[in-house]
């Protein structure tokens, strides 16, 4: 039985990673950190009682910051294969805590490794290091293949870039099996709430059912290239199983920008929307509504509005990458589109909306937070 140890669990990668190689047979290992509040929700459904013998799953508490607990971990569960999915993962927040996110994403990799050569686990170790499109920044090609420059545009991707090139060091340096992703945005129904497509479904199915009235947005006119999290983790885990170590861009090679998200995401709620002014703004204004998904809403309400605080210091406009190589060399190709992952989302965040929507109505309401 192989096992596997992936920081970064109880994220929304973590989740579907650990389902994944817990069907293919794996013991896996995952490190969460210490929180005031539960914080395992995206794994509770595949967690097994710990008081039984052998469960397939087990869970360490560690952190990237905190040296020792990695070598303590990395020795404790021997792994055969290492996914480095841990990190503080919100561009916007990066740029409030940019030495924290270095700390995480880039020294927090650097220490991963350090505990995998001090244990004299390079030789026998496959390690997967989550690299992200946020490298290219400012791109200086279209699309973005594994040999277009980078040029970093957030305290987050400037982390993400050490870490890109301390695993690839390593690889060279002491002959480690390690690989790079480089993944752009991928997206699902477990998706933090707080990046785009997410706070844009949960935010317009709240508003939909009457619990929230407005949906407050950044630039709306960025443009990504979003798959889904079911189909990239997958391609994490064919990444570790090839002869040899090599870096590959996942991506789906279709781009939309953030305002067809939003207006997917109404049509998915029966709402039609017209975009009126322009900049700070612009809003979008419900022109028509059919089916009975959004009882709360009626015609010429305006439900998004643009605020400056969700606009970045440095902003990524544009990214699309090319999965070429993912395709010929591993015969990966995505199989969920953009906009029927935004269907799951939408159907989801509904679901949520209508129960809370219900117990409203019992006089029980909820906490309805979102800060990023
Ligand atoms: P999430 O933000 O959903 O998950 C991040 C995970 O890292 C969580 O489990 C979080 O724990 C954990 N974490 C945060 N800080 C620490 C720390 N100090 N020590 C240990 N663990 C920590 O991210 P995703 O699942 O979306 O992404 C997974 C990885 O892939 C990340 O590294 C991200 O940067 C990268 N990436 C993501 C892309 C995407 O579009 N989703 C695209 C390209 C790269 P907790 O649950 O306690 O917060
Ligand atoms: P990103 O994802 O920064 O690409 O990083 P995010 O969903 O946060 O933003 C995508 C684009 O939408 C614009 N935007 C807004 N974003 C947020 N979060 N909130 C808003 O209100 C809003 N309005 C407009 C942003 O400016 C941006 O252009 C994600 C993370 O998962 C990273 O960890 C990962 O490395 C990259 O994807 C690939």
């Amino acid at each position: 039985m192989k096992k596997a140890l992936i920081t970064g669990i109880t994220g929304q990668d973590g989740s579907y990673l650990a389902e994944l190689l817990l069907q293919k047979g794996y013991e896996v290992h995952g490190i969460k950190r210490r929180a005031s509040s539960f914080n395992t929700q995206r794994i509770d459904h595949i967690y097994e009682d710990p008081h039984e013998p052998d469960p397939s799953l087990k869970l360490h508490y560690g952190d990237l910051t905190d040296s020792s607990s990695l070598k303590r971990i990395m020795s404790e569960v021997q792994p055969d294969e290492v996914y480095n999915l841990g990190a503080q993962s919100h561009v916007a927040v990066s740029f409030q805590a940019p030495e924290y996110t270095a700390d995480v994403d880039a020294i927090g990799t650097l220490r991963l490794l350090e505990a995998i050569r001090f244990l004299g686990l390079e030789k026998s170790v496959r390690f997967y290091q989550a690299s992200t499109s946020e490298l290219y920044g400012q791109v200086q090609e279209i699309p973005q293949t594994e040999t277009t420059p980078f040029h970093p545009r957030s305290p987050y991707a400037v982390a993400k870039m050490y870490a890109y090139w301390i695993t690839v060091n390593y690889r060279e340096a002491y002959g480690l099996y390690a690989c790079n992703g480089i993944l752009f945005n991928h997206e699902s129904p477990r998706r933090g709430e707080t990046f785009v497509t997410r706070k844009i479904t949960r935010g317009l199915a709240n508003i939909a059912q009457g619990l929230e009235t407005c949906l407050y947005m950044g630039n709306i006119d960025a443009l990504r290239d979003w798959g889904h999290a079911k189909d990239y983790v997958r391609m994490q885990w064919m990444m570790l199983q090839q002869e040899e170590p090599e870096d590959f861009v996942i991506a789906t090679g279709v781009q939309h920008s953030v305002r067809d998200f939003i207006i997917w995401s109404a049509e998915e709620l029966g709402i039609s929307l017209r975009f009126e002014g322009s900049g700070l703004d612009e809003q979008a204004i419900v022109t028509g509504i059919t089916g009975k998904n959004a009882p709360a809403l009626k015609l010429g309400d305006v439900i998004m509005r643009i605020h400056p605080q969700y606009f970045r210091p440095a902003e990524v406009e544009t990214l699309l990458g090319s999965p070429a190589k993912a395709k010929a060399k591993l015969g990966w190709e995505p199989q969920i589109t953009a906009r029927q992952m935004c269907a799951e989302m939408v159907a989801e965040d509904l679901k949520t909306a209508r129960r809370h929507s219900l117990l409203k109505d019992h006089g029980l309401e909820l906490p309805m937070a979102l800060e990023a």
